[in-house]
């Protein structure tokens, strides 16, 4: 076991016999002496390792010898949530009337800035305010850790210490070259820093001082927040001449192992099987490539999506927060409001996940690893089963699916398949 690892399970089983009045600097203390110096271990460690990565010596010494244990990102950082949210949770949860005005109005208020960045950067105002909103409601809760803390204890917790290492390092080089002082450098309890939550490495490469005050403060100066956001998107790829994606509507007897992030196909394909905008017009024929997403399986919304799309998943690599995202955008510019249409009453557990991982490896279907994630091979695991039992292959769980399974054995299957029939009007 790591000697990390090994000294940070202490301090947890510490955390919940200490009462509430102890402070962190006084839980450091009794861990220095029981474990006999395993933090200035680490720090001496980590002050070594920065130099090494070209951090100068001085700043090393000053930000990461004064560094503290913050238990409370410890303990966030071991939080996790019983049960994800589905797809319409996420949605009405994150897409409110309220954030919706707010966002139109300040895309208003900002507006010529917004579109003088978007000369220089060439991305669409409404994306930049978007992103504002789902990453600190606009600003408003940007996190109010000690970064260096933060990042410091992660590193001690042993949650992915090289990123939190190669982070801590860049957060330094920062410090140095930016010209904002480290104690206005807040930021979540993960390190995600400013209105836009950039990470220090994101920081470091990508911010900018557009209100030319000599400091790059992506805190308190929304010209130079906004302007690190549209210098980011564009250097990660974003397309100015494309929107995100849109929400479609597919025929009764669409084939649904075609609706994956992976089946890149050309409009005019899309639309040759049918596929119709949300207002039921045809797709445009057009050699623009998207790909189909199902968010909540075949019975919820459907979407095709373009490479604007990949983009906000390079920003943060999930598929709810990059639909909220789009759609957001599309809202400040619509007029429009978006109802999500739920189908699920449950978001999923890692228990349920294993679950059905186990229940395909059992019944043949894959031999992929019980670890609880639902990604791409128990998809396939899924969409597999799903097409033995001649049911639309969405590869995805729905309640339903998963209550069958569970009856389901290879020999005998379950239930005699039935072709799908075109439903009555
Ligand atoms: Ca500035």
């Amino acid at each position: 076991m790591n000697k990390y690892f090994a000294s940070f399970l202490l301090v947890v089983t510490f955390l919940f016999v200490t009462p509430c009045s102890v402070n962190a600097n006084s839980i450091i203390g009794r861990v220095i002496d029981s474990e006999g110096n395993n933090i200035n271990a680490l720090k001496k460690e980590l002050i070594e390792e920065a130099q090494k990565e070209s951090v100068k010596k001085e700043l090393a010494e000053k930000y990461i010898s004064s560094a503290n244990i913050n238990k409370k990102v410890l303990e966030l950082s071991n939080h996790q949530p019983e049960l994800t949210k589905t797809y319409a949770q996420y949605m009405n949860m994150m897409l409110t009337k309220d954030r919706i005005n707010k966002a139109r109005d300040l895309y208003h208020k900002h507006y010529k800035l917004l579109k003088k960045l978007q000369k220089e950067y060439e991305v669409q105002p409404q994306y930049i305010i978007a992103f504002w909103g789902m990453e600190t409601n606009f600003g408003s809760y940007q996190g109010n850790f000690d970064v260096v803390d933060a990042l410091f204890s992660l590193i001690y917790a042993n949650k992915r210490p090289e990123f939190f290492k190669r982070e801590l390092f860049s957060l330094l080089k920062a410090i140095e070259k930016s010209g904002v002082e480290e104690k206005n450098m807040k930021s979540s309890w993960a390190g995600a820093m400013g209105n836009f939550q950039f990470m220090p490495s994101t920081y470091l490469r990508y911010a900018v001082d557009y209100d030319k005050d000599g400091k790059k403060d992506i805190w308190n100066s929304f010209p130079d927040a906004a302007a690190s956001a549209a210098n980011y998107l564009s250097s990660i790829g974003w397309d100015k001449e494309e929107i995100w994606g849109r929400q479609i509507t597919v025929p009764w007897d669409f084939d649904f192992s075609e609706a994956d992030i992976s089946v890149k196909k050309p409009l005019s394909y899309w639309r040759k099987k049918g596929v119709m905008d949300s207002k039921g017009k045809l797709l445009p024929n057009l050699e623009m490539k998207g790909a189909i997403i199902l968010p909540e399986g075949h019975r919820g919304d459907k979407y095709i999506v373009y490479s604007n799309y990949k983009v906000i998943m390079s920003w943060n690599y999930s598929i709810l927060y990059s639909l909220a995202v789009g759609n957001l955008a599309d809202l400040i510019v619509s007029r429009t409001s978006v109802k999500a249409k739920k189908t699920q009453e449950k978001g999923f557990s890692k228990e349920i996940v294993k679950d059905i991982q186990s229940k395909l490896n059992q019944v043949g279907l894959g031999t992929m690893e019980v670890d609880g994630v639902y990604g791409g091979s128990t998809r396939d695991a899924v969409r597999k089963i799903q097409k033995e039992l001649l049911l639309p292959q969405d590869g995805y769980p729905s309640a339903k699916f998963v209550e069958r399974l569970d009856k389901y054995t290879a020999e005998k299957g379950y239930y005699p398949p039935l072709p799908r029939k075109k439903p009555k009007k």
